[in-house]
């Protein structure tokens, strides 16, 4: 009999147990980087410790709990023909025990939780590196006040140097989410959030505006680059000539035509109205991306598109097309106009 029921069931259980191993192959860390599962960092790392503890308090309750259910539940089971039991009411040992254990359980929960709470909370010090950061829809600018530099989309972080956000929105409320170093936190319009995180581990990592923030809301990605230290100064060097250039004209490549049609294009198409070229003391309040290194980043339009000269192209054409309702208007450009502003935003 238990043979027949095992080999009805075992073609469905092994369906089963290939679907799990399916599911949890899923919950690998290259597939899915934006985990909160693997912290990369030391404020990631006070939530997951505070995680960890809660789980293994939870288990143990849920182990003891359901073990004296299922003794009780076979060893009391009843038989046809046994007496009716023992009828009691109220026990108040068993009823001390069973509200002090639980509250004894709790206090040891809420301790590790209010330490986090206070240490996540903490205003670093002066040595932290400040990055503003300012939500737009459907985009991210960090500016970086002590270099004096402004850029969208990617923010470069040093290793081992903690990272002051000061942050705030240009519009709606949007939620800066950093999966894997520190938080989620809400940005508003006019009133200023913070958070602060410490990069250990180099890597490039993704994260994304968790707070429902209009049509494009699903295409609000940004990326966080951890670097080596002197990596992290080389690209603020690099950022810094991108900015002391005073006419463009000054970088071309000799002689590249497309490149100087690019740069009259992006004044003539009206680029110049919501787009910065220099990264050096950008005014704030622009309604696009700062472009001075687009070249340079992985991702455009928010985690959107590959940055690939293709790419590149088809958004000025026809942004309407790729993220529609975005707030870069579809200006007529040529698809020869375009190679020339490719030319011109690709300059290194
Ligand atoms: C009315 C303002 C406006 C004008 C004019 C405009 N843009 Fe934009 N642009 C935006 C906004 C807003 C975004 C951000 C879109 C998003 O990701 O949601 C953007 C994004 C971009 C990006 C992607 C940047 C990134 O960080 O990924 C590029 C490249 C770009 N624009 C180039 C151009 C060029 C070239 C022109 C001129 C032909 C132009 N833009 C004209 C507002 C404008
Ligand atoms: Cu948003």
């Amino acid at each position: 009999m238990l043979l027949r029921i095992v080999g009805r069931c075992s073609s469905r259980w092994t369906t089963a147990l290939c679907l799990l191993a399916l599911v949890l192959a899923g919950c690998g860390s290259e597939q899915y980087p934006q985990t909160t599962l693997l912290p990369r960092g030391d404020f990631a790392k006070i939530a997951d410790d505070l995680l960890d503890t809660t789980v293994r308090w939870a288990l143990l309750v849920f182990v003891l709990v359901e073990g004296v259910l299922l003794y009780a539940i076979f060893r009391f089971r009843g038989r046809p023909g046994d007496p009716e039991p023992h009828q009691t009411h109220g026990n108040t040992t068993v009823e001390i025990i069973w509200t002090v254990v639980p509250a004894l359980i709790l206090a040891a929960i809420a301790v590790p939780t209010v330490r986090a709470i206070f240490q996540t909370n903490a205003v670093p010090g002066k040595e932290a590196l400040t990055i503003e950061v300012v939500g737009h829809q459907w985009w991210w600018e960090f500016r970086y006040p002590e270099y004096n530099l402004t850029t969208a989309n990617e923010m470069h972080v040093p290793m081992g140097r903690m990272v002051s956000l000061r942050m705030g929105s240009n519009d709606v409320i949007h939620s800066f989410w950093v999966p894997q170093f520190a938080a989620k936190r809400d940005v508003f319009a006019n009133r200023e959030t913070r958070m602060w995180f410490t990069a250990q581990v180099e890597g490039d990592y993704p994260g994304q505006c968790a707070e429902f923030c209009g049509i494009q809301h699903g295409r609000m990605a940004h990326r966080i680059k951890a670097q080596k230290p002197e990596e992290f100064q080389a690209w603020v060097a690099h950022m810094q000539t991108l900015g002391a250039k005073p006419a463009a004209t000054a970088a071309a490549p000799a002689g590249n035509a497309k490149y100087t049609e690019g740069e009259k294009l992006f004044t003539a198409k009206g680029c110049i109205a919501c787009h910065s070229m220099v990264a050096v003391n950008s005014p704030k309040g622009m309604v696009g991306p700062n472009l001075a290194n687009v070249g340079a980043r992985s991702y455009l339009a928010a985690g959107t598109l590959k940055n690939t000269d293709e790419n590149l192209a088809r958004w000025i054409r026809d942004p309407q097309g790729i993220k529609k309702g975005v707030l870069m208007p579809n200006l007529g450009v040529t698809e020869a106009e375009a190679q020339a502003l490719v030319a011109y935003l690709r300059r290194k």
